[in-house]
């Protein structure tokens, strides 16, 4: 087998996001378009000569193109190993668990995560570093620069390899395992997990659903749910992957995931439902009639953690990303615990985890993970939820109720202006930003505003600074309203407008959120004229 050395010129554009590169197929089937930004990976990471590398991905349409170029040009820079998902899959907590667990130097994780995906969609890929963690910044930015310098890329000269049965083989000296997908991982959810528990919770009459949206949790969860814990075949509902996602949008929240909550809102709903996303990062949690807020959700994991086998000796710490409501940093404070503020960007909870200042950490766009990998992971959410549940024998809603009437209640809600025009939405970040010193000591939606800025991060473990992480205006009864650009799209700007106000009175926490919220709405409108700036008079997704 011969190794070539191949020349290639820089394409624009090559950043990674909030996520690593996400861009439609159309832009990665260019020539040489994936292979440049994989050869700027591997220069930009250090000495791996003889390491090995994690090779998967969510199995939507390129998945396959992509693994079969990325296997070749590993072997042509002189990694040991290779261990990729058979047929190339693996969620991407998954592939965290299989980084750690096998000390791997990295791993390449091919998704869009919940875009939708086929020809004319999305495809994306990230490198996550050694810990099972994506990259930190430092690291994203030096393959950008790599991008936009590169000459020639490295790539084995031969036949497509055979990734559909597990196995080994040599590919130019370099070994490639294929390993079975779901093994470690369900392996690693046992360890967490009191599974006789939830066993006999599920023998018990309680029923579920799990909607799998045709994305790659499918397999997991049918393994996990109905393999090993017995729950009734047809729990996991679309578990089928499919390389387009059945024509869907695997975001699990009230809009996308339209199928679940028709069965949890229907008559005879099941007593839990769950949805995860395209790559299985992500979960949404229903309750019969009810929905979990990501941010409560993250909340009543911390203040229920001990009852769970894995963290029975307690949690170190919490984190949150900063646009994600403050319930859990009531959880922290009533249990003596430290709780972070991060950017939005699961990187940045992995320093916190490495130095074991946190075990749990959340996200308001239904991401919700701990420290046993380093991602968010969504099936590990639902078992947590389970074994909750298991233990509690109370309704979700009940738990709910229970946890406010203890903690108050975080009103919460998300507005995302998808697919708009980059300049309008740039605009309306202005306008806001603005207004920073003229709107502290005016009264906005009946509240004081106090503090408006561009928020800011030091990371606490390295002294790593992040700027220009949304723009906040802070209210003096803890309050909030959050501007930020999404840096997940691959058309457009998204806009997200954060709202969030605390309600210590339990008779009323039965408020639906948008009703309870509906000043802060209006108020955001006004103030950032996004109407006028933009067109839109409401929101694609509210979640
Ligand atoms: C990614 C990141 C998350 C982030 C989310 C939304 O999730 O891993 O940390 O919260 O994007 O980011 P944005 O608001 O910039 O669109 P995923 O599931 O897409 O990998």
């Amino acid at each position: 087998m011969r190794i070539q050395t191949v020349s290639t010129e820089p394409f624009e554009g090559q950043q990674p996001g909030t996520s690593g590169l996400r861009k439609k197929v159309k832009v990665f089937q260019q020539p040489h378009y994936l292979a440049n930004f994989v050869q700027a990976v591997f220069d930009s990471i250090g000495d791996f000569a003889g390491q090995t590398l994690v090779v998967g991905g969510d199995g939507r349409f390129f998945n396959r193109e992509a693994i079969q170029m990325i296997l070749k040009m590993a072997a042509a820079n002189g990694f040991g190993r290779v261990l990729v998902g058979q047929g190339g899959i693996l969620s991407t907590p998954a592939a965290s668990c299989v980084i750690r667990k096998n000390k791997a130097f990295g791993g390449l994780i091919l998704s869009a995560s919940h875009n939708p995906a086929g020809p004319d969609e999305d495809f994306g890929i990230k490198y996550n570093i050694g810990n099972g963690g994506p990259a930190p910044e430092g690291v994203t930015e030096a393959v950008f620069a790599h991008t936009r310098n590169i000459e020639f890329y490295n790539i084995v000269d031969c036949a497509d390899l055979d990734l559909d049965h597990v196995g080994s083989f040599e590919l130019a000296g370099m070994q490639v395992e294929v390993i079975d997908p779901v093994s470690d991982y369900a392996e690693l959810m046992e360890s967490l997990f009191d599974f006789t528990a939830i066993r006999a919770l599920l023998a018990s009459g309680f029923t579920m659903k799990f909607d799998a949206m045709h994305a790659v949790t499918g397999p997991y969860a049918k393994a996990i749910l109905e393999g090993c814990l017995g729950a009734p075949a047809g729990t996991v509902m679309n578990g089928e992957p499919k390389e387009d996602f059945g024509g869907g949008h695997p975001d699990p929240n009230l809009t996308y995931a339209h199928d679940l909550v028709e069965i949890m809102y229907g008559d005879d709903a099941p007593d839990f439902g769950a949805a995860s996303d395209g790559d299985g990062d992500r979960n949404m949690i229903l309750g019969n009639h009810f929905f979990v807020t990501p941010s409560d959700s993250l909340a009543v994991l911390a203040a229920n953690a001990t009852r769970v086998p894995g963290y029975a000796g307690g949690i170190a710490g919490v984190a949150r990303s900063m646009p994600t409501s403050a319930a859990v940093d009531r959880v922290a404070a009533s249990l003596g615990l430290d709780c972070y503020e991060t950017p939005t960007g699961w990187k940045f909870f992995g320093n916190l985890m490495d130095a074991g200042r946190v075990t749990l950490c959340g996200e308001e766009s239904f991401g919700t993970g701990s420290g046993h990998v380093r991602e968010k992971d969504g099936l590990w959410a639902v078992l947590f939820w389970l074994n909750i549940l298991a233990d509690r024998k109370e309704p979700v809603a009940d738990i709910l109720v229970d946890h406010w009437k203890q903690f108050g209640r975080n009103y919460y809600s998300r507005h995302d202006y998808e697919g708009v025009d980059a300049a309008a939405a740039a605009a309306v970040l202005k306008r806001v930003r603005d207004q920073f010193s003229t709107l502290p000591g005016t009264e906005l939606a009946g509240r004081m505003v106090s503090l408006c800025d561009d928020f800011s991060y030091t990371d606490p473990v390295d002294g790593s600074v992040s700027r220009n992480q949304g723009v906040r205006v802070l209210f003096e009864d803890g309050s909030r309203m959050i501007f930020r650009l999404s840096g997940t799209g691959t058309s457009g700007a998204t806009i997200r407008i954060y709202l969030e106000s605390y309600e210590a009175d339990a008779g009323r926490h039965g408020l639906d959120a948008q009703v309870a919220l509906a000043d802060m709405i209006e108020a955001a409108a006004s103030v950032s004229q996004l109407q006028p700036l933009t067109g839109r008079d409401k929101p694609t997704v509210i979640t």
